[in-house]
């Protein structure tokens, strides 16, 4: 890549500068036959990450579990679940990261453990167990109901009975995800020591789950009914959840996390927080700068985007309401999908999927790329009877399961896809023998190789990184932006319409989504669904 400088912007903070890998490692590699992805998988593969060009990898949880939410079930925060590896596969994978300029951010699965969690069980022995109250008891509503209205992502109420004694458990999740009780300070205190032993342990940051359910409301309110809620939209979003969501105590959770990453010095590790909201209460996430807490939330508009609206005129004004909504110098973080929604090249299309990533890469703020997104990878088709993941299948009424985007990574095209050497969990997408790893690194035009390139580009170019946005009006149906710091200028123009569109630019073609037309100088055409980087002359 004769145009890059090399130029790492060391200035910044290495959360800002590196693209995030999102690995769900159930699905990336297996090491051992058993069908199950593991951490000596991962770190066989890190060489691969680091060829591509991310700078970091979140994994998602792989932690003691007893798997009924796969992971997120926790129950023992300070260990490694038998079946992904052992602590010892931890500490060397940290060190093989490292090693190779990889950080490595693991999750943070706050809001609630296992019901099999030593805690738990203990807490749920009686009413006058020392840690009855880690978790939120409640006794029965009139007839024995439930004590509020209040519904669990996962379908049906949010309060389970326990009936030895007598009480309800609250569940924001599944009924063996019991919510812990952060008003209780020994929890919190507990949450830190948590985080300071993934810290000892070679962790660089964390990703926090649900980061924006950890407080409910102290009187335990009813939750009003949702005016818009329509047949076919999630059985909990028949509620609005003022009660539910986003408790101002939940800030001052984060920010006692924010506050042990902070002993860390120099080690700058990240805390991100995963938050489904509003851009006004959004951005209330990364805290104040006398009381920090989320070096950034993710923002999930991309995510959430419904396919028919991606057009230059809906994204430029989305682009600029996150924008308007940050304080300055709050840092953005964009993501195109993650191992909870269909994957972004099955939502858009190959062409929409190949603009998409231009644009995660091109705009301010830090990337986080999905396992297997850059390769073009789709859903994968569920056979309802063989469904692995209940709880979501039951979160989206049964029209959708995040089994479709937890299918394995498609390395080669060997038996299972260079997976597992035995049966995978999930089944292999049928698409692998053509579109895998191997294939792609020999075809020069693949989707691997353009988000290759736009990694290496942005890594590479500080004005990508943290130059000056601003959107350039111009044609109807186009995206165009440029990207400047000091004298490198760049426009990045994303034809989202199916016409030709001749652009106004001097400068190089650095980069088409197509990968065929590198160098080319003077006025172009962006062809119908074609995005371009162009290197503006200084
Ligand atoms: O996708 C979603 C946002 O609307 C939610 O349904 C999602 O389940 C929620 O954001 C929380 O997700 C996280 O916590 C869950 C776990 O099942 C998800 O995999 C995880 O990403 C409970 O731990």
């Amino acid at each position: 890549m004769a145009e890059e400088t090399n130029f790492r912007a060391p200035e910044l903070p290495w959360w800002q500068r590196e693209a995030l890998y999102e690995v769900y490692p159930r699905s990336f590699q297996d090491s051992d036959g058993d069908g199950v992805g593991d951490l000596p998988g991962l770190l066989q593969r890190l060489d691969y990450l680091a060829w591509l060009g991310v700078g970091a990898v979140w994994i998602t949880p792989f932690y003691p579990s007893p798997n009924r939410d796969f992971g997120y079930d926790v129950s023992d925060y300070c260990a490694v679940d038998p079946s992904m590896g052992t602590l010892a596969d931890f500490h060397r994978l940290a060190e093989e990261a490292h090693r190779r300029g990889l950080r490595v951010v693991v999750d943070l699965v706050a809001n609630h453990t296992s019901s099999d969690h030593p805690w738990f069980v203990e807490s749920r022995k009686s009413r006058h167990s020392p840690r009855r109250d880690w978790y939120v008891w409640r006794d029965p509503g009139p007839r024995g109901s439930p004590p509020n209205n209040w519904l669990s992502f996962f379908g049906g109420p949010a309060w389970t009975l326990d009936p030895e004694t007598g009480q309800y458990y609250l569940h924001q999740f599944l009924p063996e995800q019991p919510d812990l009780n952060y008003r209780n300070p020994e929890v919190v205190r507990a949450m830190e020591d948590v985080i300071r032993f993934w810290l000892d342990r070679g962790a660089d940051g964390f990703r926090v789950d649900a980061a924006w359910l950890l407080v409910e409301d102290e009187h335990f309110r009813d939750e009003p009914p949702n005016p818009a809620w329509r047949p076919g939209m999630r059985e909990r979003d028949r509620l609005l959840h003022p009660y539910t969501e986003d408790h101002p105590d939940t800030h001052r959770v984060l920010r006692r996390f924010r506050a042990v990453l902070e002993e860390c010095g120099d080690r700058q590790p990240v805390l991100i927080g995963e938050v489904y909201l509003p851009f006004a209460q959004l951005v209330r996430y990364y805290g104040t700068r006398e009381e920090p807490e989320c070096h950034f939330p993710f923002n999930f508009a991309l995510v959430d985007l419904p396919a028919d609206r991606w057009s230059a005129a809906e994204l430029g004004a989305l682009v600029e309401a996150y924008d308007a909504a940050r304080a300055t110098g709050a840092w953005p973080g964009w993501v195109l999908g993650n191992h909870d929604r269909p994957r972004v090249a099955t939502r858009l299309g190959e062409d929409g999927s190949r603009l998409a990533h231009v644009l995660l890469l091109t705009l301010p703020g830090t990337p986080t790329l999905y396992y297997g997104d850059e390769l073009g990878m789709v859903d994968g088709a569920v056979d309802p009877h063989r469904v692995r993941d209940q709880a979501g299948f039951r979160e989206w009424g049964g029209r959708w399961c995040r089994d479709a985007a937890r299918t394995p990574m498609q390395w080669d095209a060997s038996p299972h896809a260079g997976f597992t050497t035995g049966e995978p969990w999930l089944p292999v997408h049928p698409d692998f023998p053509e579109r895998n790893v191997t294939a792609q690194e020999k075809d020069p035009r693949s989707f691997l190789h353009l988000v290759r390139r736009l990694l290496w580009l942005r890594r590479s170019h500080p004005a990508l990184v943290a130059g000056e946005f601003v959107l350039v009006e111009g044609e109807a149906g186009v995206l165009a932006y440029r990207r400047q710091q000091g004298r490198q200028a760049w426009l990045v123009a994303l034809n989202f319409s199916t016409r030709p569109v001749r652009l106004a630019a001097e400068g190089e073609v650095v980069l088409s989504t197509h990968l065929d037309r590198e160098g080319f100088e003077g006025n172009v055409e962006l062809r119908p669904r074609e995005g371009l980087v162009v290197r503006l002359r200084p």
